[in-house]
């Protein structure tokens, strides 16, 4: 008996494996799992440092959020031109034909969404449908979704408060899934199932009866893409990581838009925080030994909810302007400030992140001085920390410390060695702060403006 158990768990195990063999990468070596998130709300650059630090790992997972994230990668194609990438599904390390993309359980599918994305990445990715699987427990978004979304953003408050989302669907979509009638990609192989479920969601969000049908032949034009990509993705990163391969976890959004531990209501409707590495691959987190965290140099917002250092002026529109603040997916127009370490200490304390990469520092190039939050004062004269509680955030006011600008560009230098020193005061105050050693400090939005402290 126990001869012919193992044989078949052997043969499990190749099977499960099967998909990295579609890469061009190298066999295993030493193992690493490497997370990358965010310290602020997100946006401070997670797409750019996967790619960087994609070549390393032979996979590279999107473990959360759905299309209402938004990554960009810009890159130097083989003859010479640059290109841009903008990502809300696919992980951003796919590029790299050495790795092996997984979009696992947690990340919320937009079929449309998807199609378009690998539409649009197949010119610059090579053979990207063989390395390529999607966990066929995540859960989709229909037009329905999306509607309902609208809807409640539009309603004035009526049916929820109003949250600024992207309008993308993913909270209803999750409304659906912790109802127990959401519709997972596994789900397409069952046409009754399929009909049942969507028929569900209709009457659930009480839309007119015809939504079934239309969502339902909308859901057919990506059936077969979804059921040829589809996979057991939590026994395959199991068996993955078991064998030795190393592998990037890319997050969406940042911990304080965590369902559970954010600035509820104000919050997407996911885990963004480190544990959603085990609820949305199904890895053990313990084994995860790098955990990244990005910092944009200065602080940026979309939606509603607290922001202790916005500024509405001047510097806020100075912000906007050279750093192209507005949405990767909406457009809109994000709200700036000074940098909140107040805000980044809790999310360093919260996510242990073992290195911090300051991204966007040629943003600030040109400023006489920079200001860094370094705490909050409360109406009744009282200082305080950041804690994630929107009602007491809105009565913070920020307590800044200035640091000297520097007046040389800093944009595009390639050598960490190059940067004024005023800069590296300001990197080494940010790890000092925070005890988290900087890593690297971003110059550009290209993947060579990356610079890594020797
Ligand atoms: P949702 O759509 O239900 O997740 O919105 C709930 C809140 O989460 C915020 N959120 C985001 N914050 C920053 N960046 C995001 N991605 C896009 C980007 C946003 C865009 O990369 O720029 O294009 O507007 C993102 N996604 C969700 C959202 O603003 C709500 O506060
Ligand atoms: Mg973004």
């Amino acid at each position: 008996l126990w001869p012919a158990l193992g044989a078949s768990r052997q043969a499990r195990r190749s099977a499960l494996l099967a998909p990295l063999t579609r890469t061009s990468g190298p066999p295993p070596e030493q193992q690493h799992l490497t997370w990358v998130g965010d310290l602020q709300q997100g946006d401070g650059g997670k797409g750019a440092m996967t790619d960087r630090l994609a070549p390393a790992h032979q996979i590279a997972a999107r473990v959360q959020g759905g299309d209402n994230a938004g990554h960009t990668t810009v890159f130097q194609g083989a003859e010479g031109g640059e290109h841009t990438l903008k990502n809300h599904l696919l992980p951003s390390g796919l590029r790299h034909p050495g790795v092996l993309g997984v979009i696992a359980n947690g990340v919320l599918v937009n079929p449309q969404t998807l199609a378009e994305e690998i539409a649009s990445f197949a010119p610059h990715v090579p053979a990207l449908r063989r390395r390529l699987v999607i966990s066929d427990r995540a859960h989709l978004v229909l037009p329905l979704h999306r509607l309902v979304d609208g809807r409640q953003e539009s309603g004035g408050g009526r049916c929820s408060d109003v949250i600024g989302t992207t309008r993308r669907g993913i909270g209803p979509a999750n409304v659906s899934k912790a109802n127990r009638i959401g519709i997972r990609v596994r789900d397409l192989r069952d046409p009754d199932l399929l009909r049942r479920r969507i028929e569900q969601n209709v009457r659930f969000f009480g839309l007119p009866s015809g939504h079934a049908d239309s969502d339902l032949k909308w859901l057919e034009t990506y059936r077969d893409l979804l059921l040829s990509l589809a996979a057991d993705t939590v026994a395959l990163l199991g068996a993955a990581v078991e064998a030795g391969y190393s592998v990037l976890l890319e997050g969406a959004q940042g911990p304080v838009l965590d369902v559970e531990h954010g600035t509820y209501p104000y919050v997407t409707t996911s885990p963004t925080a480190f544990y959603s590495v085990t609820s949305g691959t199904g890895l053990d987190g313990s084994l995860v030994g790098h955990r990244v965290g990005v910092l944009k140099a200065y602080q940026t917002m979309v939606g509603n909810g607290p922001f202790v250092t916005e500024d509405a002026g001047e510097l806020g529109d100075r912000l906007r302007r050279s750093g192209e603040e507005f949405g990767t997916t909406t457009g809109r127009s994000r709200r700036c400030g000074w940098l909140d370490l107040a805000h980044a200490r809790w999310a360093a304390g919260f996510n242990r992140y073992t290195s911090v990469v300051v991204t966007k520092l040629d943003i600030l190039d040109g400023f006489d001085r920079i200001g860094v939050c370094v705490g909050y004062q409360l109406p009744n004269g009282e200082y305080g920390e950041f804690v994630p509680d929107h009602e007491y955030l809105e009565r913070c006011r920020p307590l800044y410390c200035w640091l000297p600008g520097w007046r040389h560009r800093t944009r595009g230098l390639t050598r960490y060695d190059q940067l004024p020193p005023e800069a590296r005061s300001f990197l080494r105050y940010i790890a000092d702060f925070l005890g988290v050693e900087v890593a690297a400090a971003g110059t550009g939005p290209a993947d060579r403006d990356l610079l890594v402290d020797p």
